[in-house]
């Protein structure tokens, strides 16, 4: 992608309204634009980060064994009262009328939907267990929507569901999420540590959020360090083979948000020197609610000896576009963002040192063809800016990889590649460039 041709409508000041470093540099960054109060725009740059986590997002699920589908943002009211969450949800819900009168909403969640949708077409426990999932806007009217797209009330969040006969089958489906989402977050450079949590409106009685460390997190966590070292199953990991080994050692040493805290179990269960006190960003939340909504539903299963039972069930949420911001908290500098590669927008940024120099703009076009050709995702800056200038907004940006050529450099043969995270940088022959960043040649270690 050419500069020249993409839209990045990057600020130079800071915006005052911005309380913390992801809100402020996704909006320097040109990646989000506010609407209005927690709703936003998203601008390419943003747009593109953002589905590359939902890309990795949906692999797992559908490694895990989960089904996509798709259900709508509007939802009518009556599936709420069926559930007795309607007057619940109080002002969270965003109410509307349609022209005929209908009460209709903007799903929050969509628990009711998937309740109503497998009670009439599931009859049997052969038929279980069933597992979707979907990727859908939500919205909540939240008091205080605030940290960009952190807390917005509109939001993308990936959201599945486990419909079984019996609480054995049920924990199965749970434990398959809960080692779906230890490799979704790590695939994307984060390293989550699962907490013990409170099920708020959602309900039930075992729940964990998956949390980020970080200072600008909304909530207090208290963990053993153990966890943040404990190693990640692989992608060859069997989801029809039995999880709860792994969720066991994930869940037997000490991890909780404020909520859950208990300061004796923290100080007896994990020596002071492995003592984790810090704060965290929930960047999923899995919930096992058993009957909560199949009962008043009425989603019923006939088991294996002929009895009716309502289905055992739970649902699990990642915050797809609260990952963005969650992953720049995660991976800045005060120059700005640093993609892990698996997310970046683009993998390399070209920087031509002297836009409308013959030799120089051939060079560029020449390098820019070649990684095209070579599947590399770049940014070409062809602007006619000064070379500081596109210095300060590639850093901006974060992509892993800079590549630049200058008229002094081409001379002698040679271009540069820059590595956003280290900094290093390295002198080469435009081949051997090439070949770097294609992950080729000896030239270095192209991975972060
Ligand atoms: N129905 C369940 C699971 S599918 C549910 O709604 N869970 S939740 O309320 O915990 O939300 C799931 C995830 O969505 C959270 O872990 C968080 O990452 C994200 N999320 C929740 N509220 C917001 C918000 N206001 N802005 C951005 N992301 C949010």
């Amino acid at each position: 992608m050419r500069l020249s041709r993409y839209f990045l409508p990057t600020l130079k000041e800071p915006p005052r309204e911005a309380e913390i470093v992801s809100h402020r540099l996704m909006l320097r960054a040109g990646m989000i634009r506010q609407e209005s109060a927690g709703i936003y725009s998203w601008l390419p740059l943003g747009h593109k980060v953002m589905r590359k986590i939902e890309r990795i997002v949906r692999e797992e699920q559908d490694r895990a064994g989960f089904v996509e589908m798709l259900m709508p943002t509007i939802q009518p009211a009556d599936l709420w009262r069926a559930s007795g969450r309607y007057e619940d949800y109080g002002k969270e819900m965003l109410r509307i009328c349609d022209r005929h009168e209908r009460e209709m909403l903007y799903g929050p969640t969509n628990e009711e939907m998937v309740t109503d949708i497998l009670r009439v077409s599931v009859r049997s426990y052969r038929d279980l267990p069933k597992l979707v999932y979907h990727i859908q806007w939500k919205f909540r009217d939240e008091v205080r929507p605030r940290f960009g797209v952190m807390r917005g009330r509109e939001f993308l969040m990936k959201d599945a569901y486990s419909f079984d006969v019996d609480k054995e089958a049920a924990r199965r489906s749970y434990n398959r999420q809960f080692v779906a989402y230890l490799r979704t977050f790590e695939r994307l450079g984060l390293k989550a540590i699962p907490m013990a949590a409170e099920s708020g409106p959602i309900g039930g009685d075992m729940s964990h959020e998956f949390i980020i460390l970080a200072e600008t997190g909304e909530s207090a966590v208290y963990c053993d360090r153990a966890l943040v070292d404990m190693p990640v199953p692989g992608a060859d990991i069997d989801y029809e083979g039995d999880l709860s080994p792994i969720v066991e050692a994930w869940t037997a040493r000490y991890a909780a948000t404020d909520d859950k805290y208990d300061a004796a179990r923290f100080a007896a269960e994990v020596p002071a020197e492995r003592r984790v006190t810090a704060r965290g960003i929930e960047v999923g939340h899995i919930f096992y609610f058993g009957t909560k909504y199949s009962e008043p539903m009425g989603a019923l299963v006939q088991t294996s000896d002929g009895s009716q039972v309502a289905g055992e069930m739970g649902s699990y949420g990642i915050g797809v576009s609260r990952l963005v911001a969650a992953i720049i908290e995660a991976s800045h500098d005060e120059a700005g963002i640093i993609w892990p590669e698996a997310v970046a927008p683009f993998k390399v940024g070209l920087i031509n040192l002297k836009s409308g120099d013959a030799a120089t703009d051939k060079a560029c076009e020449d390098l820019y063809g070649r990684l095209a050709k070579a599947g590399i995702e770049v940014l070409y800056d062809d602007s006619e800016e000064r070379a500081g200038a596109k210095f300060t907004s590639m850093d901006l940006i974060g992509l892993p990889w800079q590549l630049i050529v200058g008229p002094r450099g081409l001379a002698a043969g040679e271009v540069e590649i820059k590595q956003r995270a280290s900094g290093e940088r390295v002198t080469l022959t435009p081949d051997a460039a090439i070949a770097k960043l294609a992950g080729r040649g000896n030239a270095g270690n192209t991975g972060i």
